[in-house]
Formats: C-alpha cells, sequence, structure tokens
C-alpha cells in the first residue's frame, strides 16, 4: 500500500501533493518529453488514463515513464480495459456523484479477477464528478448527471456517504478541460464532515487556482490539460502546490 500510505502521510504532515494526468488519446509524445524531462520539479504521481481509450497507447506510455520517471504510476481507469500491471497502483473508482449501476458495482465485478491478477495496489476511491460548465467526455461516457456546483450540500452528503461505505479516497473531479474546476467552497464544505484524503482536478491552469483549492481543503491535486499543452507551467504549478502546504 505504498502509494496510499504516502498520501496519507503527506495528509498528517500537511504536506500538499501533485498528480500529472497523462491521457494517452490526447498527450503528444513532445509534450510527454516535456513532462518526463520536468519530472524531478515537483510531481509526486504520474496518473495514467482517460474516459476514451482508442488504441494500444496506453501501454507505450507506461512503458515509457517506467523506462523514464522515478514517480509512482497510478491508473485512473476509464474502463476495465485500463488495467496494467505496469503501473504500481489503480483508483478503484466508484462513480458516486452517480446513479450508473455499472460503475458502482458493475464494471468492478468484471474487473476483479483481473485486477488480482495483476498485483497492483487497489485504492478504493469515491469518484465525484462536479459540473464544471462544460460537458466532459467524463460525464457523457458515464451517462451520468454531474452535481451542480451550487449543490454544495449534496456534494458534502455524497462524500460523507462514501466515506461511510469505507472508500478510502474521494475525487472532487470537474472533468478534464473544464471551464470551472471545482469550486474552493465546495472543497471546504466537503473537508469540513470527512477525514479521509481528498482529491481534486478539472480544468486547473494556473498556480493560483492550484493553491486556492489545495489551501481549500484538497490534499492531492491533479493536472492535466493545462501541462499538455504547456509542459513549463510545471515549475509554476508545482511551487504553489508546495506553498499551498504547512511544511
Ligand atoms: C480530469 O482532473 C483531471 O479527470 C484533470 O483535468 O485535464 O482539465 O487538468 P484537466
Amino acid at each position: 500500500q505504498a502509494v496510499y500510505a504516502s498520501i496519507v502521510k503527506s495528509q498528517e504532515v500537511g504536506r500538499k501533493q501533485l498528480a500529472v494526468l497523462i491521457d494517452p488519446d490526447r498527450l503528444r509524445t513532445q509534450s510527454l518529453e516535456a513532462l518526463i524531462a520536468l519530472a524531478e520539479q515537483g510531481i509526486d504521481f504520474f496518473f495514467i488514463g482517460g474516459s476514451l481509450l482508442m488504441d494500444e497507447k496506453m501501454e507505450e506510455c507506461l512503458q515509457l515513464l517506467r523506462r523514464s520517471v522515478p514517480q509512482p504510476l497510478v491508473i485512473f481507469p476509464g474502463s476495465p480495459l485500463q488495467i496494467s500491471a505496469q503501473a504500481d497502483a489503480i483508483l478503484l473508482l466508484s462513480l458516486i456523484s452517480g446513479r450508473n449501476p455499472d460503475l458502482l458495482i458493475g464494471q468492478h465485478v468484471i474487473a476483479a479477477p483481473y485486477l488480482k491478477a495483476s498485483g497492483l495496489e487497489i485504492i478504493p476511491t469515491g469518484y465525484m464528478l462536479i459540473d464544471g460548465g462544460v460537458s466532459t467526455t467524463a460525464a457523457y461516457m458515464s451517462g451520468t448527471q454531474p452535481i451542480p456546483p451550487e449543490k454544495i450540500e449534496i456534494a458534502v452528503c455524497t462524500a460523507m456517504a462514501g466515506t461511510m461505505l469505507g472508500l478510502k479516497m474521494l475525487y472532487l473531479d470537474a472533468g478534464s478541460g473544464a471551464q470551472k474546476p471545482v469550486s474552493p467552497e465546495m472543497i471546504a464544505a466537503v473537508r469540513e464532515e470527512v477525514e479521509i484524503p481528498l482529491i481534486t482536478g478539472g480544468g486547473i491552469r494556473t498556480p493560483e487556482k492550484a493553491y486556492t483549492n489545495l489551501r481549500a481543503g484538497a490534499d492531492l491535486l491533479v493536472v492535466g490539460n493545462a501541462l499538455e499543452k504547456d509542459p513549463a507551467l510545471l515549475i509554476e504549478i508545482a511551487a504553489a502546490v508546495r506553498a499551498a502546504g504547512n511544511i
């Protein structure tokens, strides 16, 4: 349980963490190479996955990362097709903001024997999609309705229920490429009621937003699109992540 243990340990000491999301479908080799070259600049994890994978690029991507960077590789799966023993861990997502039984238990049943055989560290994660102002691939592909951003109390109760069901982390996601990231008000309200590690992401494009959402109570920030477009932004985002921690 090395990945989860490191997230919990960071949370305990108030250190904030950064995961760079690599979506194998979207990423140009150039950006991946640039990110690899900057990997020492404050990346804690690489997350790999996407709501829709069009070809075999995921394995290639994992191979390249495994050869090139020391950080743990964590699968953020869009489907059971994205299980690979080349990674270190997988977020076993339960889409608790939605009411699609397939993404609450169905796909997990299909995946279970593969997950067991893979030897991956499995981190049961309550996944909450929050409406980010544009229709995201995640919302469309999951056939679920994201939580409206102003319905903070629904997000809080969903998070509480996820915790009571025994999930180990919560991921508040506005969806990849969201216009509006999850609001600091929603993050703070969820933080107030639950103790497990909180991940947030979706539409984070500036160090200021990274800082605000971590200060609001998230422990781990995920950034994808913005770094794919401009890998050099990593330096500023990583500095904001460090600054948001207590140490
Ligand atoms: C999406 O939270 C991640 O699931 C990352 O989103 O690509 O918008 O940074 P972005």
